[in-house]
């Protein structure tokens, strides 16, 4: 079905009386009677057979987060049914003005039991909408995808990525030897009662010190195959050491794409007494698919033969996954809801805040399909079950045999935009550096988020944005409001795919193009969490 949003009060009788699964009927124009268009509130959640609260995003038909059509808008109410302020980011939503976007420098929160009004035309694709707090740990996450209008004769599968802990943002932070300090979004933890930290205002209170245990100190979860690194910045007892930066996050001018001569990437790394790439800070007690671990499965059953689109939206905050549709060769078609020339494949790396659209078509002797997300560098994984009438589904291990590798540039040097930028030289170039401070703070160009000098830009300019990125984590870097192109890595310049979040591997540096169309403070930060409220975050200005 498509209709515009923004519908006559013809079409919203249409919807609620035909009971339609569009999200956002009833919502047009100001009638009271009206239910909101989403409201955000607490919900239990089982997992692993224990209770937890976290957050839900529904619409008036009960369905998580919004999905329409090419063309409908997004008009209507949006409540907050939470204890705490409440800022959304609508993630890749490009025609949100800058006054639209909750999220913006200074932006503006909504306050408990508040409603907040929106309208404006849905991006086509598969995109999502999450809290800019520390509440995105607890699921405060929801598809929002409008469906293109050449999608054609296939079922589209909405996959929802998730990291899980029974532990508190809050907690998380601490055992990182973080403080959000410079989230600039606050720490709003919205903890179960009673809240393990009242931070409100959001600036400088700073969480409990970390429990001395295994898990303090940043990167050294105790899990196979990751030893421990003695020597890290970082390490308890190693107290942060304003005015004397580590050497490996040390701006460097003029550093060429080479990266000093730091050689190869991946694998380990030790290079007199650095740390080793790593990927996975944070244990988590388990990664979920659509809400549900592999011990219960989302089950989706398909007809022999049926196509499906999966629309995969990595919400997980700290975990970047590799996606396995397993026996079904996959057609990769869009990447953060932007159309790609599709390049078929097994194997998708995803990071955080990233999007996938995959086309895969069932066998006609029919069958149980798992699509699987498994951790980067670990073996935990996740997932759903296509399966046709009648199949048996098997016990799917929540472990795999083997562990993934690290996510990489590897897609994105495979896959060319069917949107690309028209070819231009650029108007403004930026290098942003992204380093990494004694006492988990990650800074951009050796500045966390508050301090930081921000990129200015005008409405009509090409810029180019180049991310160096001397620390031992991928940082998926994400930019507000736009989208860009990946044109450049250290092979050199190449057509790459357009996207609004991008894979910067450690050591390995990563150029985007955008055209600026827009005025408004739009920021651009690291999508791990933990990252962002710890500092890695700047605002590109466009006036
Ligand atoms: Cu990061």
């Amino acid at each position: 079905m498509t209709a515009a949003l923004a519908a006559s009060s013809l079409d919203r009788r249409r919807f609620l009386a035909g009971g339609s699964a569009m999200v956002l009927a009833g919502l047009a124009g100001p009638a009271r009677a009206a239910p909101p268009l989403l409201t955000v509130a607490p919900r239990i959640l089982e997992v692993k057979g224990k209770a937890a609260q976290v957050f839900g995003l529904t619409g008036p038909t009960g369905r998580s987060g919004v999905f329409a059509a090419e063309g409908d808008r997004f008009a209507g109410a949006v409540v907050n049914g939470t204890p705490d302020p409440l800022i959304m980011h609508w993630h890749g939503q490009i025609f949100a003005a800058h006054d639209q976007d909750r999220s913006r420098p200074g932006g503006g929160e909504t306050a408990p039991g508040a409603a907040d009004q929106h309208d404006f035309l849905l991006t086509p694709g598969t995109h999502w909408m999450h809290s800019h707090q520390m509440t995105e740990q607890r699921l405060l996450a929801a598809p929002m995808v409008a469906r293109e209008k050449d999608a054609g004769d296939v079922k589209d599968v909405v996959v929802m990525l998730h990291d899980f802990a029974f532990r508190s943002p809050l907690e998380i932070l601490a055992e990182l030897g973080g403080s959000s300090a410079h989230g600039g979004h606050g720490s709003h933890a919205a903890a179960p009662t009673p809240p393990v930290v009242d931070d409100h205002a959001g600036h400088g209170a700073a969480p409990a010190p970390a429990p001395a245990d295994e898990h303090a100190g940043h990167g050294t979860p105790a899990r196979p195959g990751m030893p421990g690194m003695p020597g890290m910045p970082g390490m308890p007892g190693m107290p942060g050491m304003p005015g004397m930066p580590g050497m490996m996050n040390h701006p460097m001018p003029g550093m060429p794409m080479g990266m000093g001569g730091m050689g190869g990437m991946g694998g380990m790394a030790g290079v007199g007494g650095m740390a080793m790439v790593h990927a996975n800070d944070i244990a988590y007690d388990a990664h979920l698919a659509n809400d549900r671990t592999l011990d219960d499965p989302e089950v989706v059953r398909c007809e022999r033969g049926a196509r499906v689109r999966l629309r995969i939206i990595n919400g997980a905050t700290a975990t970047a996954y590799f996606i396995d549709t397993g026996a079904l060769v996959a057609e990769v078609v869009a990447v953060d809801g932007s159309p790609c020339r599709s390049y078929p494949n097994t194997i998708f790396p995803l990071a955080q805040g990233q999007r996938i659209d995959l086309v895969v078509t069932l066998p006609p002797q029919g069958g149980a399909f798992p699509i699987l997300a498994q951790v980067e560098a670990d073996r935990m994984r996740t997932g759903i079950v296509l399966a046709t009438p009648g199949a048996a589904v098997p016990k799917i291990e929540a472990t795999a045999a083997v562990a993934a590798p690290h996510t990489d540039l590897s897609l994105d040097l495979a896959i060319a935009s069917r949107t690309p930028l028209a070819p231009r030289r650029p108007d403004r170039m930026f290098h942003l550096m992204l380093g990494e401070e004694p006492g988990y703070r990650w800074t951009i160009n050796g500045a966390v988020h508050g301090e930081h000098q921000p990129l200015e830009a005008k409405v009509g300019e090409r810029i180019e944005i180049m991310f160096m990125n001397p620390t031992m984590m991928m940082h998926p870097m994400h930019l507000h409001g736009h989208r860009f192109q990946v044109v450049g890595t250290r092979g050199g310049r190449f057509n790459g795919p357009v996207r609004d979040t991008v894979i910067v591997p450690p050591r390995t540096p990563v150029m985007v193009a955008v055209d600026l169309d827009k005025p408004g403070e739009w920021f651009l930060h690291c999508h791990h969490l933990y990252h962002m409220a710890t500092g890695m975050m700047t605002e590109l200005r466009v006036t």
